[in-house]
């Protein structure tokens, strides 16, 4: 299924092709089939001019009819309510904010200290001590995740907002395996959650579709050949 596409739509979403938080927000709007139009910010990442749109300058961001809205979780949150013929919020207050607080285990701990080996891609300024380091620090934000996803009361049967950040930066974390070497032990249920969140298929079609920006990314990873 190509992604749900619809120029002239009401909803814009501005990106760049490697943004991981964008995947996030386009695993959501493929599951709750929401048409969308994906723009580069107006003016370039970092501009002054996207700024007067985004004061945050982050990216993602999104503009429904008229209304700026940044940070893929409010943003993924704000279509839930706006777009609810598929819910990806529990009904149950509690069942809820657990939810919320697996979100939240992504993106403030998991995910920046995968970003923290952005620098050590590029193979003439890698630093062994770094990545050594780092794949620590991952693993150790793995084994917490293992620990929520034990007494996770969520249904396994259904895609939450939660389980869509994860689904990214599962798959950054084993490109950095690769390219990297990045020493990283993954617990058993953190495999077989990574496994269930590629289950679906619209998990495994945005990573499908994901995969060329992250493979240009990972280009400066090799040796200079010779
Ligand atoms: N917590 C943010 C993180 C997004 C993020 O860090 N985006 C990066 C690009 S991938 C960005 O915009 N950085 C520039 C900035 O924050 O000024 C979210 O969920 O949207």
């Amino acid at each position: 299924m190509d992604r749900p596409r619809n120029v002239g739509a009401m909803l814009i979403i501005y990106s760049v092709p490697v943004a991981l938080y964008s995947v996030k927000l386009r695993i959501l709007l493929r599951h709750k089939g929401i048409a969308f139009e994906e723009l580069p910010p107006p003016g370039g990442y970092g501009s002054a001019e996207y700024r007067a749109l985004v004061p945050s300058g982050n990216i993602p961001a999104m503009i429904h009819d008229g209304f700026m809205l940044a940070d893929s979780e409010a943003i993924a949150e704000y279509l839930n309510e706006a777009f609810p013929k598929v819910p990806m919020l529990p009904d149950a207050l509690k069942d809820r904010a657990k939810a919320r607080e697996f979100s939240r285990c992504h993106d403030t701990r998991l995910e920046p200290a995968v970003r923290a080996m952005y620098p050590q891609v590029a193979n003439e300024t890698r630093n062994a001590q770094a990545v050594t380091d780092g794949g620590a620090a991952i693993s150790k934000h793995l084994s917490a995740v293992d620990l929520l996803l034990a007494t996770s009361p969520l249904d396994p049967s259904q895609l939450w907002i939660c389980d869509c950040g994860f689904a990214v930066t599962f798959a950054w974390i084993k490109a950095f395996e690769t390219a990297l070497g990045l020493p990283v032990i993954w617990p058993d249920r953190v495999r077989e959650y990574d496994a269930r969140l590629q289950s679906f298929a619209v998990v495994a079609e945005e990573l499908a579709a994901y995969r060329p920006a992250m493979n240009a990314y990972l280009e400066k990873a090799n040796p200079p050949q010779i």
